[in-house]
C-alpha cells in the first residue's frame, strides 16, 4: 500500500539514517508559502545532520514516503488537501484523495516504512474543557502502539498540559525533557510543569528507545525539544493571546479536527506573524535534534 521513494528505502535498506516529517504542519499548521518554505528547509536540515528525510503524506489516495518539490508544494497550497488522522486513513485511501497526516497518521506510516525517528512542531493532546467536549488528539493513542521517537518542542497551551503530561503517563510513553528539567510549551521553554525524565545527549535517547522496544514495550517516545532562547515568545506574552485565540473559537462555534488549524491560525494573525517565525525556528531546531537522534539510533545497530 505504501509508495517510498528510491532514496528512502536504499537508505533503510543500508541502515543509514532516516527521518520521518509531518505534512498538516505544512498544509494545516501554517500560510502560504512560509509553509513551503518550511518543508524544504527542514528537509535541508536533515540533510546536513547526515539524514535521509522523508516527509509523509497521502497522495491521490496513495500513503507516500518521501515526497519531491511539486508534492511539497501541493500540500502547501491546494485547498482540497483533507486533514488526516488515524480515522480518516481509510477515507482519503479509498477514495483517491490527498492527505496531510498529522502526527498520529504519520506515526503509522513511518513505522509501517520502518522508520523510527520522526520530526514535528507540536503533538496533539487533551484540549482544555475536554471534560465536557471530550476532545483528546489520537496523537496520543497513537503513542501507545507505535514504537517511533517522535521529536517536538512539546505541547502549546492551546492544550491543557496537565492533563496531557497525565494522559502520556496513563498510556505508559516516556517523556523526555531533552537538555531540560521543565517540560516546555512550543513557543516558550517553560510551561509551569516538570519534565517527567531529562536526557542530555542524542546518543542517550537513542539508548533509551532502544532499551524500551528491547523490553517489549511497543510505542512511542516523546523528545521534547525547547524552542531556541532566542526564538521563544515569553509563556506570560502568548498566554494572554491562546486566551483570545480560544475565545473567538468558542464565538464561532469551532470544534474537533477544525480547533487546532483554527486555534494556529489565528494565533499567526492577533501576532502579525511572530508566532510564525517562532514555529518555523522551533521546528528546524527539532530537525537538527532528530537528525542527531536517528544517527546516534543506527550507531547501535552498526
Ligand atoms: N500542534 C501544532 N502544530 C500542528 C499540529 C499540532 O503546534 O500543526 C497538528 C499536528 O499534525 C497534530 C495535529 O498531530 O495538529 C493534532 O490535531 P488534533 O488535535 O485534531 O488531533
Ligand atoms: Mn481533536
Amino acid at each position: 500500500m505504501l509508495t517510498v521513494t528510491d532514496e528512502v528505502r536504499d537508505a533503510l535498506a543500508s541502515g543509514r539514517p532516516v527521518v520521518a516529517l509531518e505534512s498538516t504542519i505544512i498544509s494545516h499548521g501554517m500560510p502560504y508559502p512560509q509553509n513551503v518554505e518550511m518543508a524544504r528547509a527542514v528537509e535541508g536540515i536533515v540533510r546536513e545532520g547526515g539524514a535521509v528525510p522523508a516527509t509523509i503524506a497521502v497522495l491521490h489516495g496513495k500513503p507516500t514516503i518521501g515526497l519531491s518539490a511539486d508534492d511539497l508544494e501541493l500540500l502547501a497550497s491546494d485547498e482540497s488537501v483533507l486533514k488526516v488522522s488515524i480515522r480518516d486513513l481509510p477515507y482519503v485511501v479509498s477514495r483517491g484523495l490527498h492527505g496531510a497526516t498529522t502526527v498520529a497518521s504519520t506515526m503509522r506510516l513511518a513505522a509501517l516504512a520502518g522508520i523510527g525517528v520522526f520530526v514535528t512542531g507540536g503533538l496533539g493532546g487533551v484540549h482544555r474543557g475536554a471534560e465536557t467536549s471530550y476532545d483528546v488528539s489520537a496523537d496520543l493513542t497513537e503513542l501507545t502502539t507505535t514504537s517511533v521517537a517522535v521529536v517536538c518542542a512539546g505541547v502549546k497551551s492551546i492544550l491543557d498540559i496537565g492533563l496531557t503530561l497525565e494522559k502520556l503517563e496513563t498510556l505508559g510513553v516516556p517523556v523526555l525533557g531533552f537538555g531540560t528539567d521543565e517540560f516546555p510549551s512550543f513557543f516558550s521553554r517553560s510551561s509551569g510543569f516538570a519534565a517527567p525524565m531529562r536526557l542530555d545527549s542524542p546518543a542517550e535517547i537513542a539508548g533509551l528507545m532502544r532499551a524500551k522496544w528491547d523490553l517489549g514495550l511497543a510505542g512511542g517516545v516523546v523528545v521534547a525539544n525547547p524552542i531556541p532562547a532566542e526564538a521563544e515568545i515569553p509563556a506570560e506574552e502568548i498566554g494572554v493571546i491562546i486566551e483570545q485565540a480560544l475565545g473567538d473559537m468558542d464565538a464561532l462555534g469551532i470544534r474537533g479536527k477544525d480547533a487546532t488549524p483554527y486555534l494556529l491560525g489565528r494565533i499567526v494573525e492577533i501576532t502579525s506573524g511572530e508566532s510564525l517565525r517562532a514555529n518555523i525556528a522551533l521546528v528546524e531546531h527539532n530537525a537538527r535534534l532528530g537528525a542527531a537522534i536517528a544517527t546516534a539510533y543506527v550507531a547501535l545497530h552498526a
